[in-house]
């Protein structure tokens, strides 16, 4: 830090500021050191000021890649993305990243210029009412007409990014307010605001009924969600799973909250999820629901989940509760408090029979044996993540876009450690997987980074190529490409009679689109390069873009049809090249 800068961020030290270095000095204090962003008139002054601070600016090419990028940031380091950008098309241009940021509690900060204060509804040029436009889809936002506001909006919007349940803030900053001086001291007293108490204990009376309905039950789940990662509750889970002997269930956002390979982690659930799960979860008498919010994907039709169960429900937003499937005991506190006061009053169990029942359920099921599978000369998707697994020892953070690819992922990558899967679950956001893999490098340059993307994501935001190219960050993205926008091209399989409307998709070719970027590119044809690719790929300096050529028509199984009950899964048909067998011999 230069003596300027240093006198410039003295805490507490009045000294005259404009509101762009403000924005700036606010960063610093809330512990920022990386901005992803794009320039433009009505930011440029922050944009000038932010030369004299010590932050990383990130150049995207296209704002969206900057919230992703924010977003992958976020969730591989758990602090806070921060993501920048113009008004009018800059802005709008995050809108995308803003929903997936909200639907999967991504704490994140965007910050965008608004034309000047006395221009804001004259249609002036690039204005867009982006607070407006947001408003459903962030958990806060401000528009700020007046220097004075800008401190007291930044600090607030932080508070508001990382408390309670996380979500996106989005601060609109007038150019007038940036381009104002005034006195400037940094104010350190903790932020309150009225009406907003997130950090609820549990109460009494509800924890008493759960350990009443813990100790009566027989056949119980753990539903365990991504709100286990949100508070860092991976050993109060393990130590209260191994106390009352249950078997715990993932969604897609909670894998690696709980270690795949722990005896009793049974695997993912929902609508791609293993077939024994779901049939565990309707069978249960009990399921515990750890920060998850029962999606569409989860339950399946929810007039027939899992009847026969009693619910405990812990999550930290109240809303949650009752909201899909009601719950017999309601805990509206963070999990890792929660289940503190738990472990406090639930008795040791044993629930060996229900553990070997749904083991016995695995025997007729979906393991899929896939290594102990002779090479067809076919090379299949699972083989591809299965192998990454199994070379990088299931330790590197994979990062992925939307569609089957993603579905294999979460059942062929086992996760066992927590945010090393990094994935829009509720938006379902293509194009969000090589975007995030950036921001998630550099939160953790230290960790091994995979994008595992379809042929069609990638091409969605390909341009952020560039941005890893530029800023030197190693990122393996392994596209599988199967000619197809899969994941639709399968639906059309299973419930349009094969009528495939704007699914065959053409790519450009991916090898020669690394080189044109100064990044090596591979092309697997064949299992048996596989393993070779990948060993080169994770070698080489700088990212590395694999093109996986995979059999074309091949679907994710099992599936439970949108609406359908939980049970109702359609199977891998049979003979089949890949073998499912109960038997997972790696
Ligand atoms: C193609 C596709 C297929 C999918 N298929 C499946 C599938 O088969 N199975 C599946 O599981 N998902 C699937 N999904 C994902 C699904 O849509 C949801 O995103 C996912 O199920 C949500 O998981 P969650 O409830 O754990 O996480 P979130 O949606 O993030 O919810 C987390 C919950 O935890 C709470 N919380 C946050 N912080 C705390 C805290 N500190 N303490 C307590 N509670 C907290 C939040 O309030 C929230 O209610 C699919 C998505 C796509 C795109
Ligand atoms: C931005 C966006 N547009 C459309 C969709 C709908 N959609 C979901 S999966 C999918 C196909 C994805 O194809 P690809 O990226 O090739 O992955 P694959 O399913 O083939 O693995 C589409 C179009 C979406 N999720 N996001
Ligand atoms: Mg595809």
């Amino acid at each position: 830090m230069t003596d300027a800068l240093a006198q410039r961020t003295l805490l507490g030290m009045p000294s005259t500021r404009t509101g762009a270095q403000i924005i700036w000095e606010c960063l610093v204090h809330e512990g920022v050191n990386t901005v992803f962003g794009y320039p433009g008139g009505a930011i440029l002054p922050a944009y000038d000021a932010m030369l004299d601070y010590p932050v990383r600016h990130v150049l995207v090419r296209h704002e969206q890649g900057a919230t992703h990028m924010a977003d992958g940031y976020a969730r591989a380091g758990g602090g806070v993305g921060v993501a920048m950008a113009t008004s009018g098309p800059g802005a709008t241009n995050m809108v995308t990243g803003i929903a997936t940021a909200m639907m999967d509690s991504v704490p994140m900060v965007c910050i965008t210029g608004q034309v000047p204060s006395k221009l804001i509804g004259y249609d002036a040029f690039q204005e867009t009412d982006i607070t407006g436009i947001t408003l459903p889809i962030t958990k806060h936002s401000y528009l700020v007409t007046r220097i004075e506001d800008i401190m007291p909006a930044m600090k607030e919007a932080f508070h508001l990014a990382k408390s309670g349940r996380p979500g996106p803030v989005l601060v609109d900053i007038t150019k007038d307010a940036q381009q104002a001086k005034m006195e400037f001291a940094w104010d350190d007293t903790p932020v309150k605001l009225r009406g907003y108490r997130p950090q609820l204990g549990a109460a009494k009376s509800e924890l008493m009924k759960a350990a009443e309905l813990i100790r009566a039950s027989k056949k119980p789940v753990i539903l365990a969600g991504q709100g286990i990662l949100q508070s860092g509750a991976m050993r109060e889970v393990r130590a209260f799973a191994e106390l009352i002997d249950a078997p715990v269930a993932l969604t897609l956002l909670g894998l690696g909250g709980f270690p795949a390979s722990h005896p009793l982690s049974i695997g993912m659930m929902g609508m791609h999820g293993e077939s024994w799960v779901n049939h565990a979860i309707q069978e249960a008498d009990l399921l515990l629901a750890f920060g998850m919010r029962f999606d569409d994907r989860v339950t399946g039709n929810l007039k027939t989940y899992a009847q026969n169960a009693k619910k405990i429900h812990i999550d930290i937003d109240p809303s949650e509760i009752n909201k899909n499937v009601l719950a017999d005991a309601a805990i509206v506190a963070d999990l890792r408090e929660a289940l503190k006061d738990l472990l406090d009053v639930v008795a040791k169990a044993d629930h060996e029979p229900w553990l070997k029942y749904i083991a016995s359920m695995k025997g007729d099921s979906a393991v899929r044996d896939i290594q102990a599978l002779p090479d067809s000369g076919h090379l299949y998707a699972p083989h591809v993540i299965n192998d990454i697994w199994r070379i990088t020892e299931g330790k590197a953070i994979v990062v992925t876009d939307v569609g089957q690819h993603q579905m294999w992922e979460a059942q062929y990558y086992k996760h066992e450690l927590p945010r090393t899967l990094i994935t829009s679950g509720g938006l379902g956001t293509m194009g969000f997987g090589l975007p995030a893999a950036i921001g998630a490098k550099i939160a953790r340059p230290d960790a091994e980074v995979w994008a595992i993307v379809g042929d069609g994501g990638f091409q969605m935001t390909a341009a952020e190529l560039t941005t890893a190219a530029q800023e030197g960050v190693k990122v393996n993205v392994a596209i599988i490409n199967n000619g197809f926008l899969g994941m639709v091209r399968q639906w059309q399989e299973f419930f349009y009679e094969r009528r495939y409307a704007a699914t065959p998709l053409r790519s450009p070719d991916f090898v020669k689109l690394a080189e044109a970027h100064g990044l090596m590119g591979l092309r697997v044809e064949k299992r048996g390069e596989l393993v070779d690719a990948v060993q080169k790929a994770r070698q080489a300096e700088g990212t590395v873009v694999m093109d996986f050529r995979v059999e074309q028509e091949d679907s994710v199984y099992p599936m439970v049809p949108a609406g359908a009950d939980l049970d109702a899964m359609i199977r891998r048909p049979q003979p089949s090249v890949l073998v499912e067998t109960g038997a997972d011999t790696i």
